[in-house]
């Protein structure tokens, strides 16, 4: 049996000869701050996909409510409330999982396939404007917190105005552009304050809305109508946007709905409400181009608000969310019809419901939500009827 002095021995070979490769340490702090040196030395400089404080997809990050003369093309901003949920609550973690799922996403490896761009790289800014302060406690507080809030972000001017114009975007009712905003949620109620701010700058818009269940659920019906505040919940906002002439009569559409229902009165609600519906399984008649052509026809060329509750996915896609569903899309088939949503005016967007504690470790849920905004990036940056802006990737600079 060897001496353990010569096993060490042994081992300590690969050790000295590894380290006779190695370049030594001899950068000094003004080199390293300056990055050139660091770039020639070590061939990277900035943070990699898994380093860094984790904005969305490491964009730059600025807490655009304390600063009220940031512009904006398009704003990242998290609404982490999860206080009117009727089952699993969880989703105040949403916009920390999102930002946890787009880790991979970076501005220098952002270019789409599908697209043929990168929308991090295009004619306008995009920024992770961090997130709302909500009260967990109060909803009747939250709720104008959401609406003064994402105000406040429309508010801002728009310092690429000339690429939006060029894409064809809505104006406000002032005839000004006006930024686009992605809501990262939250339960599904923050959408109620968001088309109220959206109303004052559009008038009524129309509604496309991915989901496994309607949200268009008349209070009144819906668990009774024990309080004004507690008639407000994520099952019943849309009935709400509806009676206060937020949205389009007759142009608004679900997509994904397999939920069950009380009986046929829900449906006639949804109908009042101004929504028509597509099944889950309708996909499997349709296909993607009967869905999209559906959906398309439906709201029209006005402007538009994208809504997308993650638990329109398939449970085994999306776990971590507050009401799973079995029966639904898969990511694949999601994003598929996520990304033909290019050529609608779109005036804001959102991705809620999505509850990391439910999550697997391979953090499933929370990966597909960051690519879905992913992909909404895209649809914007395809404009209306698929006008496209001026790429600007050194790839495309050097065709
Ligand atoms: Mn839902």
């Amino acid at each position: 049996m060897p001496r353990l002095s010569s096993l060490l021995a042994l081992a300590a070979v690969p050790l000295v000869l590894a380290h006779s490769n190695h370049q030594t340490a001899d950068l000094t702090a003004e080199e390293i701050a300056n990055k050139d040196a660091w770039f020639s030395k070590y061939g990277k400089t900035g943070d990699l996909s898994f380093t860094g404080v984790t904005s969305f997809a490491h964009l730059p990050h600025v807490r655009c409510l304390d600063e009220p003369g940031q512009e904006l093309d398009v704003a990242i901003i998290g609404m982490p409330f999860d206080s009117a949920v009727s089952f699993r609550p969880g989703a105040r973690f949403g916009p920390f999982g999102i930002r946890s799922g787009s880790r991979r996403q970076t501005k220098i490896r952002g270019y789409s396939s599908v697209t043929g761009i990168n929308p991090y790289q295009s004619g306008y800014s995009v920024i992770d404007c961090g997130d709302v302060p909500i009260s967990p406690f109060d909803p009747s507080i939250a709720i104008p917190q959401v609406a003064d809030a994402y105000a406040s972000l429309l508010s801002r001017k728009v310092p690429n105005a000339t690429a939006f114009e060029g894409l064809g975007f809505a104006k406000g009712l002032d005839g000004e552009l006006h930024p686009r905003v992605i809501s990262l949620g939250g339960d599904h109620t923050i959408v109620l304050p968001i088309l109220e701010s959206l109303h004052s700058v559009y008038g009524p818009i129309s509604v496309i809305h991915f989901d496994a269940h309607i949200d268009t659920w008349n209070p009144k019906r819906y668990m009774g109508s024990l309080s004004p505040q507690a008639d407000i919940n994520h099952g019943t906002f849309f009935w709400h946007a509806y009676e206060k002439g937020f949205i389009k009569p007759g142009a608004n559409i679900h997509a994904g709905i397999r939920t069950r229902f009380s009986g046929p009165e829900d449906l006639q609600d949804d109908v009042t409400a101004g929504f028509d519906l597509i099944h889950t399984y309708d996909l499997d008649d349709m296909g993607l181009e009967g869905i999209t052509r559906k959906i398309k026809s439906r709201v029209g060329n006005g402007p538009v608000y994208i809504s997308l509750d993650i638990d329109v996915a398939d449970p085994s896609a999306a776990p971590a969310t507050g009401t799973p569903e079995s029966g639904g899309w898969s990511s694949r088939e999601l994003r598929r019809i996520v990304q033909s949503m290019k050529g609608l005016n779109i005036v804001g967007m959102d991705i809620v419901e999505v509850a990391p504690a439910y999550d697997t470790n391979a953090e499933l849920t929370s990966i597909l939500a960051a690519d879905l905004v992913y992909d909404f990036l895209n649809v914007l940056a395809g404009g209306v009827d698929g006008r496209q802006i001026q790429e600007k990737t050194a790839v495309h600079e050097e065709l």
